[in-house]
């Protein structure tokens, strides 16, 4: 009895000690400290490589082996070969990134239950910059963040470094996430000062040995507002010294450091157009100060202004006649979308226009758009939809993937940039899922080839640990779990913004539905009237050549299939057109009924992912599995209430009935327009703060 009794204490105790926070993301390997590995020589990467191995890998003896070899020096020193060879393993790589990178790559396989036998491996990089965007402020609060505060605590700093920069460096290097842009686009001027350089020199310190460049967003006036100057126009020679000398002080510092990225004339912040000169004259003067020590800047695209064209169309309007007049250290940033990160947009189609300038796809992996981290997204699918999506620029197969990746045009530069969702919560992410969609990008970052359902299940493997995890009630957890993530995104589309539907996000926040909202004297275009145009005729944007003509943007192949509401596929339909509420669909229902068919499915789809998680309870730890749980129970309510808003409030354009058997509203109308989320405490809102009046 007595033995029991402590029997159980100890279990009681074991649990507590390995409780599963999510604080180690996917890198969950117990250590075992087994591994035999020689490494050809010797440095603070090579040292984490060997370190990486001894730890953590279970198999036969490991090489690690920088080599000069023609045959992988054309894998670039970030790419790397991993051979069996007789009784052990090489790892090969003409740089020592590469082998830290190879290390990552065998602990994977091993990890997620690959054989290990006779291996022969080459991998190289699709991208040259891997980088993630912070959206950080200086006070520590994140834009758009939904994980807590920020990961860097600028008080501390330099002098002490707290132990999640390792582990931070550690996962990205795992993924081969090779930059990090600090802080936010929209950027404080002291980000450049001497006292935060010193900051962001330690962090540039720490990260170095993971083969991770550190880089930060300015502010365009901090020649006037941080230097002191009257003017910060990009041709005024004071001005242009004033950056040569910054440059000059930031790599006196920071040897490595990255580059630029820069937000300018947009929402508001300053920009060369505030001194009568345009984006080149800005990412010029820019690139000049940079160009002496290898920097790069990458300046974003994302701009627009409420008195233009369609929103839409204002990003290609601005920078195609900019082709090839770029300094060869700028590469253009551009969302993937034409607007902004929604939950479903068309490629945007600057990607591929642009013939002589480099252009970047921005993804969006915090979820200001889809639920924040209460909602169980896994977004690799809807990029994979972006990066898959054919421009036809040079013919057929001019994939977004392909006139990024250098493979169309012979481009110096090629990168990929992703919107950070990390904050300092102890899991990261704030959603355990959200966690996949920082590994989905790095992943995808390293090897765009790579599908969504290999990532996920990659992720699912080492972050659930479910491995050789079959049966419950005959029931495939593991599959189960894998198909709720690459829905789960088109699950997002149903019952928020199905059919090409945009903006209908709640003013400011972005967090739940307001189709409805108007307030007087706010921009239109931050309006989501402006983007539904719901009248009694129908529903939607005509962007076809009988109204805004932005499908005239898009390749002409393309603009065909698009501009006509027949061929345009159904996903982008009221994107595209503004279509009659009887419009026959794909599917042979009319608009209205199509409509009404998604937003039901989609919540009806959330309630189904509850009981696929519930059948997991027996394979996930108890924390992970009750912290998804309580959030998915928030997802169901919120899903219900985005359909339902919507419905109800386009029911009053369309006139129509539901059609028969769909689930009915749970809400009234005339008290969500009420609903107001509290915005005091809208990083982590909960439905009951929804739904305070
Ligand atoms: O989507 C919008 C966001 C802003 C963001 C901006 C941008 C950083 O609502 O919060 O600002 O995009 O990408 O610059």
């Amino acid at each position: 009895m007595k033995r029991l009794f402590f029997f159980a204490l100890i279990c009681i105790y074991c649990r507590l000690l390995c409780a599963e926070d999510g604080s180690r993301l996917w890198l969950r390997s117990e250590p075992a400290g087994t591994a035999e590995v020689s490494v050809s020589a010797d440095s603070p990467t090579l040292n984490l490589a060997r370190r990486e191995l001894q730890a953590y890998w279970k198999g036969s003896p490991v090489k690690l082996e920088r080599t000069g070899n023609r045959n992988i020096r054309e894998l670039t020193p970030e790419g790397f070969e991993i051979r069996t060879e007789d009784n052990h393993l090489v790892i090969r790589s003409s740089g020592d990134q590469g082998i830290l990178y190879g290390a990552f790559h065998l602990l994977r396989l091993q990890e997620t239950g690959a054989d290990l036998s006779a291996l022969d491996i080459r991998e190289k990089p699709s991208y040259q910059y891997r980088v993630l965007n912070h959206w950080d402020n200086l006070d520590r609060t994140v834009e758009r963040g939904y994980a807590g505060r920020s990961l860097w605590l600028w008080n501390e700093l330099p002098g002490t470094l707290s132990p999640r920069y390792e582990m931070y460096a550690r996962a990205n290097a795992s993924l081969g996430i090779n930059g990090t842009v600090l802080n936010n686009v929209n950027a404080s001027p002291l980000i450049l000062s001497a006292e935060y350089l010193e900051k962001v020199k330690a962090l540039a310190g720490l990260f170095r040995p993971y083969g991770i460049k550190v880089y930060l967003a300015i502010n365009f006036s901090s020649p006037a507002e941080l230097g002191g100057l009257d003017t910060s126009d990009p041709l005024d020679p004071a001005v242009r010294k004033w950056w040569k000398d910054k440059a000059k002080e930031i790599y006196t510092l920071i040897p490595d450091f990255g580059g630029f990225l820069v937000k300018a004339n947009s929402e508001g912040l300053p920009g060369p157009q505030d001194f009568g000169r345009s984006h080149v004259d800005g990412a010029n003067m820019i690139a000049d100060a940079l160009k002496p020590f290898k920097g790069i800047v990458m300046w974003r695209a994302f701009v627009y202004e409420p008195e233009d064209d369609d929103r839409a169309k204002q990003t290609y309007q601005e920078f195609v006649p900019f082709d090839g007049q770029f300094r060869d250290n700028v590469i253009i940033q551009v969302k993937n979308g034409p607007v902004d990160f929604q939950p479903r947009e068309p490629f945007s189609p600057l990607l591929g226009a642009m013939k002589k300038t480099p252009t970047m796809v921005e993804f969006q992996i915090t979820q200001e758009y889809t639920g924040f981290s209460n909602h169980l997204n896994y977004l690799a699918p809807i990029w994979k939809e972006c990066l898959e999506s054919d421009t036809w620029q040079q013919g057929e197969g001019s994939t977004v993937a392909r006139v990024t990746d250098g493979s169309v045009y012979p481009q110096k530069l090629t990168a990929i940039a992703g919107v950070a969702n990390i904050g300092d919560d102890i899991n990261w992410c704030g959603h355990h899922f959200a966690q996949s969609n920082w590994y989905a990008f790095g992943r995808l970052a390293w090897n765009h080839r790579l599908t969504s359902e290999e990532i996920a299940g990659e992720w699912l493997k080492q972050t659930f640990s479910l491995t050789g995890v079959e049966q419950r009630n005959s029931v495939n957890v593991y599959n189960e779990i894998k198909e709720m993530m690459l829905t789960a995104n088109e699950t997002i589309v149903d019952y928020m913004m199905p059919l090409g539907l945009h903006h209908l996000f709640a003013f400011g926040h972005h967090y739940g539905p307001e189709p409805w909202c108007a307030i007087p004297g706010a921009r239109p275009d931050w309006m989501p009237s402006y983007y539904h145009k719901a009248d009694k005729e129908g529903v939607g944007f005509n962007r076809s050549t009988s109204g805004s003509n932005a499908v005239s943007q898009y390749h002409a192949s393309l603009k065909e299939i698009f501009n006509d509401p027949l061929r345009c596929p159904d996903e982008l339909l009221l994107w595209f057109h503004h279509a009659p509420w009887d419009h026959t669909m794909q599917s042979g229902r009319t608009l209205w009924d199509e409509m009404c068919h998604r937003y039901s499915r989609g919540a009806a789809q959330v309630k189904d992912y509850q009981k696929v998680w519930e059948n997991a309870l027996d394979f996930i730890d108890s924390q992970r599995f009750e912290e998804v749980r309580h959030r998915l129970k928030i997802q169901a309510r919120d899903a219900e209430w985005w359909r339902d808003g919507c419905l109800l409030y386009f029911q009053e354009f369309s006139g129509m009935e539901f059609p028969q058997g769909m689930d009915a509203p749970v809400h009234e109308l005339k008290n969500m327009r009420k609903y107001k989320l509290d915005i005091t405490n809208f990083e982590n809102p909960t439905y009951e703060m929804l739904f305070k009046k």
